[in-house]
């Protein structure tokens, strides 16, 4: 984390990502805090509080937390709306909105009972307010424009102060020219930590907020006028294969929050595991009300946080159970081949273009293996490679890695998990009983027509 002036100060290096969290308790001054800034799209280790009553502090996929200093009691953050350069995974990068250089903007926590006064300074082309969703406050704080106050004009610095008297989840976002900077990127996760740490604690809590983007192979922005046709679903502005693992040590109780600020619902699943939804962004579940799941279905606009302990050691994929959503950007318009016989239709495409290879036929899975020729700035729609091979996912896919051993503070991938003796599926070779054996090397995929008559 760098502020402006030590970016400048140090000529923009790449790699001089991690000064000043407390550069700010040193800014004793009473103006503006110092805006951090952060450079790197990677997961940022907990941002354990300087001052204050203790909490554990929750880790953002991808992201980070922004730092905060005190001022008579007050806890001051300072927010920067500006344009964006966001890599959504290794290969393609977007030009976004969002915040202190980054989309999703930082998380911000605070502790229920504090006074938050958050600067927001417009850096975009038209002016923007900051929502702040789920909390209880003014209803001049609310961020909406126009109706809670007048909207944030470029150039210009607004104050937002309020207390928070609730604990929970919460998400920050513009409540002005809403679809355009929405389908920008600009958003953000709030956390508000219990003032009694002896409450529902946890040994790790991650972060994430879903974003969807329309962005054609080969293009940087946003099309922002997309209803429901969006070709990249996003966790923290991040894709699959670069989303950052769940790293978890065994026995270590894990909560888990995810907002949903994209334009539909998304079915969020967790492999190895049943799980109880503990809080909504309208606040704590009581005991009582829940029940076990493995998927949890997150409304738009709408935020769930679930809780599991971990006792099982594994790599265990999380990921949206809308299939469409664990692919990249992919043409819609590919008709389906599957039980067709594209080979003669091959040697005749091949007369003008020798390359030509037929897809689709048996499936695509085909299209996780091939090294394709892409454009520039895109990733394939199904790709990434684990310990056997390809895995054919992208968008919303990431993996829980539960391991022994891990220290309190270390999110590093741990590498892939290594399955004790017999405790994987393996190729039968033996005998196999009459009815399973097929009667042809050649798999049939499409029933043979009847003869009439
Ligand atoms: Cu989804």
């Amino acid at each position: 984390m760098i502020n402006r002036r030590q970016l400048l100060g140090a000529g923009a290096t790449a790699g001089a990502t991690l000064v000043a969290a407390n550069a700010w308790g040193q800014t004793s001054n009473m103006g503006l805090p110092e805006a951090a800034l952060m450079e790197s799209a990677s997961t940022q280790g907990p941002l354990h509080p300087p001052t204050g009553p203790d909490y554990q502090p929750v880790v953002t996929l991808n992201g980070w937390t922004l730092p905060f200093r005190m001022n008579n009691g007050v806890k001051e953050f300072h927010l920067v709306a500006e344009p964006v350069e966001r890599e959504l995974a290794e290969g393609m990068t977007a030009y976004l909105w969002g915040y202190n250089g980054q989309s999703t903007g930082p998380t911000i926590e605070a502790v229920e009972g504090d006074r938050v006064r958050i600067f927001v300074t417009n850096k975009l082309p038209e002016h923007t307010t900051v929502h702040w969703h789920g909390l209880i406050l003014p209803s001049g704080m609310d961020g909406v424009g126009g109706l809670s106050h007048p909207g944030i004009p470029p150039g210009k610095t607004f104050v937002y102060e309020f207390d928070l008297t609730k604990s929970g989840t919460f998400m920050y976002h513009p409540h002005a020219d809403e679809m355009v900077q929405m389908a920008m990127g600009m958003m953000g996760m709030f956390i508000v930590h219990p003032k009694d740490p002896t409450f529902m604690p946890v040994d790790r809590d991650f972060v994430f907020i879903m974003s969807a983007f329309d962005i054609d192979p080969g293009t940087y922005v946003p099309r922002i006028m997309t209803m429901t046709d969006f070709n990249l679903w996003t966790w923290n502005s991040r894709i699959f294969p670069d989303i950052d693992p769940l790293v978890v040590n065994h026995n270590d109780r894990v909560r888990v929050r995810v907002g949903n600020l994209t334009m539909t619902n998304h079915p969020i699943h967790m492999h190895g595991y049943d799980f109880e939804v503990t809080c909504t962004d309208g606040g704590w579940v009581p005991p009582a009300a829940r029940w076990p799941e493995v998927t949890v279905d997150i409304p738009v606009g709408g935020m769930r946080a679930y809780e599991f302990d971990a006792v099982h050691l594994g790599d265990w994929a999380i990921h949206c159970h809308k299939s469409h959503h664990t692919m990249n950007a992919m043409g819609h318009d590919v008709p389906t081949f599957i039980g067709t016989d594209q080979r003669s239709l091959t040697q005749k495409i091949r007369k003008f273009q020798p390359e030509f290879m037929a897809m689709g036929s048996a499936g695509m899975a085909d299209m996780g293996v091939m090294e394709m020729e892409l454009p520039d700035n895109t990733i394939p729609m199904m790709t990434g490679w684990g310990p056997y091979g390809p895995i054919e996912m992208g968008g919303m896919f990431s993996v829980v890695k539960v391991r022994e051993g891990i220290s309190a503070d270390d999110y590093s991938d741990p590498g892939w998990y290594e399955n004790p003796p017999g405790t994987q599926a393996y190729e039968w070779t033996g005998k196999l009983p009459e009815h399973a054996q097929a009667n042809d090397a050649k798999t049939q995929i499409t029933p043979k027509p009847k003869s009439n008559g």
